[in-house]
C-alpha cells in the first residue's frame, strides 16, 4: 500500500500539469463582476480564490471533496467500537481527494501517534499565561511557540527549489496536527482541573485519544469527539479561519504562523467562537426564565428582547448558507440517538422551532437559518464539558485539517503572495 505521501505525490505533478494549463490558456476567462456593495461589504460572493478540499451549496451545504456529510458517515472508516467516522480519514479525503480505506485511516493515526509529543518548552509558554486566559489565546501562543520545529524553515534557509515546498509543508503539518490533542488537552486541563496532565493511550483513535487527554473516557464522549472533529474541519476556503490562514501561508509563512493567524480568525464571535456565546446565551435564557425547559412563547420574547437590544441570536444566521446548516442536523441526530431528554437539547430543539420564523419577521438576516455553533455547545455540557469558553478550541482542532490540507495544496501548486487592489473612498466617488 503506498503511504499517504506517496500518494500525495503522485497526484501532485497531473493536477499541477491541470492547473497550469488552466491559468496558461483561460487566465483571461472572467468568472464574476464585484460591485461597489461588495467592496464594502465583506467581498460577499466575490470569486477571487481557489480551494480544493470543499466547496460550500448556499442550499445543499458543505460537500467534503464532493461528498455530504451523511455520505462521509457510511463511506469513512469507523473505531470499532463506534458508528462516527474518523476523522483521520476525512483529513486522507481532504488531502488526496480519495475515499480512504481501513488501512490508510490506520497509517495517518499511526503517524499521529509516532508524532504526537508537545515538546517541553510548549507546556513552559503556557504556564507563564495567567490560568484565566482564554483558552483561544492560549491555543494561538502554544501553536505559534511550536515555529522552531518547522521543517520547511530549516529546509528553506538550506535552500531547496519551489517544488518541493509542499514536502516540508507536509511533514510540518502532519507534525501539529498529531501535537494539537495534547495542545488542547493541556490547555483544558490547566485552566479548569488544575493541571495535571493524562498521557496519551496509544491503543485510541486521534480523536478517542483527544477525549481520553481531556479527561472523558466514556465511548458518548469519544463517538462525539470523532464527530465533532470530522464536521467542522472545512468550510470552503472563504471563510475567515480558512482565508486567514492561506493569506498568512501565501508569504511562505510556514504552518504554525499560519495556523496561528486561522485561529486568531476563529476566535471571533461572528466566526467560531459563536459556540461558546451561543451557549452562554442558552444558560441566561434558561436562568432568566426560572430553570427548566420554557415554553415556546417566553423563548419568543427572549429571541425578540435581544434582537431589540441590537444584539445577534449566536448560532443562527450565515454569510453563504441559505438554510439549515447539515453540521447542525448532523449534531442534532446525534442528539436525538443520545440524549433526546436532555433539558438543554429541549430548548435548543424548541429554539430550532421558534427562530427562524422571528429573524424572517424582523427582517435583518439573509439566513434566518441554524448554523453549526447553535448546537455543538449542549453536546459538550451533556457530556460533563460545561467550561464553554473552551468549545472554540474544539472546532480550532477540526478545522486546522481542513486549512493545513489547503495549505499543503498551495504549495504543491505554487500559488503565489495574495495581494489584492484596494480602493478608497475618494476614488469610488469618481466612478459614480
Ligand atoms: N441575529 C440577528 N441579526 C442577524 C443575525 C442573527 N443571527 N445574522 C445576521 N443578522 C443581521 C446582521 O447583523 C446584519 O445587520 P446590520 O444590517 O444591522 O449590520 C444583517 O442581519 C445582515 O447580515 P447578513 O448579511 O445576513 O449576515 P452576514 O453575512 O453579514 O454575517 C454572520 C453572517 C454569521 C456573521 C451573522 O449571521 C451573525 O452575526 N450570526 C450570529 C453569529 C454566528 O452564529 N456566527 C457563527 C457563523 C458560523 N461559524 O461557525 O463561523
Ligand atoms: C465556518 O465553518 O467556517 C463557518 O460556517 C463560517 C463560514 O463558512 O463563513
Amino acid at each position: 500500500m503506498p503511504t499517504l505521501k506517496e500518494t500525495l505525490a503522485a497526484r501532485i505533478p497531473k493536477f499541477r500539469r491541470e492547473v497550469d494549463d488552466i491559468r496558461h490558456n483561460h487566465g483571461e476567462k472572467v468568472i464574476g463582476e464585484v460591485t461597489i456593495a461588495q467592496a464594502y461589504g465583506g467581498m460577499r460572493g466575490v470569486k477571487s480564490m481557489v480551494t480544493e478540499t470543499s466547496a460550500l451549496d448556499p442550499n445543499e451545504g458543505i460537500r467534503f471533496r464532493g461528498h455530504t456529510i451523511p455520505e462521509l458517515q457510511k463511506a469513512l472508516p469507523r473505531a470499532a467500537e463506534g458508528e462516527e467516522p474518523l476523522p483521520e480519514g476525512l483529513f486522507y479525503l481532504l488531502l488526496t481527494g480519495d475515499l480512504p480505506t481501513e488501512e490508510n485511516v490506520a497509517e495517518v493515526t499511526a503517524e499521529w501517534q509516532a508524532r504526537g509529543t508537545l515538546p517541553e518548552y510548549v507546556y513552559k509558554v503556557l504556564d507563564a499565561l495567567p490560568p484565566q486566559t482564554h483558552p483561544m489565546t492560549q491555543l494561538s501562543a502554544g501553536i505559534v511557540a511550536q515555529q522552531p520545529e518547522s521543517v520547511f524553515v530549516r529546509r528553506y534557509r538550506e535552500g531547496i527549489s519551489k517544488s518541493e515546498y509542499w514536502e516540508y509543508t507536509f511533514e510540518d503539518t502532519m507534525n501539529l496536527l498529531a501535537r494539537l490533542p495534547a495542545l488542547a488537552a493541556y490547555i483544558y486541563r490547566r485552566t479548569y482541573k488544575g493541571g495535571k496532565i493524562i498521557p496519551a493511550d496509544p491503543e485510541l483513535d486521534w480523536a478517542g485519544n483527544f477525549a481520553h487527554m481531556l479527561g472523558y473516557d466514556t465511548r458518548m464522549f469519544r463517538e462525539l469527539m470523532r464527530l465533532y472533529l470530522t464536521i467542522h474541519a472545512d468550510h470552503e476556503g472563504g471563510n475567515v479561519s480558512a482565508h486567514a490562514t492561506h493569506l498568512v501561508g501565501s508569504t511562505l509563512s510556514d504552518v504554525y504562523y499560519s495556523l496561528a493567524a486561522g485561529m486568531n480568525g476563529l476566535a471571533g464571535p461572528l466566526h467560531g467562537l459563536a459556540n461558546q456565546e451561543v451557549l452562554r446565551w442558552i444558560l441566561h435564557v434558561r436562568e432568566e426564565l426560572g430553570g427548566g425547559v420554557p415554553s415556546r412563547q417566553k423563548l419568543s420574547s427572549f429571541v425578540w428582547d435581544t434582537l431589540n437590544s441590537g444584539r445577534v441570536i449566536p448560532g443562527y444566521g450565515h454569510a453563504v448558507l441559505r438554510k439549515t446548516d447539515p453540521r447542525y442536523m448532523a449534531e442534532r441526530e446525534f442528539a436525538l440517538k443520545h440524549m433526546p431528554d436532555d433539558e438543554l437539547f429541549r430548548i435548543v430543539s424548541t429554539l430550532y422551532e421558534i427562530v427562524p420564523a422571528i429573524l424572517i419577521e424582523h427582517g435583518k438576516a439573509k439566513n434566518p437559518w441554524h448554523n453549526v455553533d447553535a448546537h455543538s455547545g449542549v453536546l459538550l455540557m451533556h457530556n460533563g464539558m460545561v467550561e464553554h469558553d473552551f468549545y472554540t478550541v474544539l472546532f480550532g482542532v477540526s478545522r486546522a485539517m481542513g486549512v493545513l490540507s489547503s495549505l499543503v495544496w498551495d504549495r504543491a501548486l505554487g500559488l503565489p503572495l495574495e495581494r489584492p487592489k484596494s480602493l478608497t473612498t475618494e476614488y469610488i466617488k469618481t466612478i459614480i
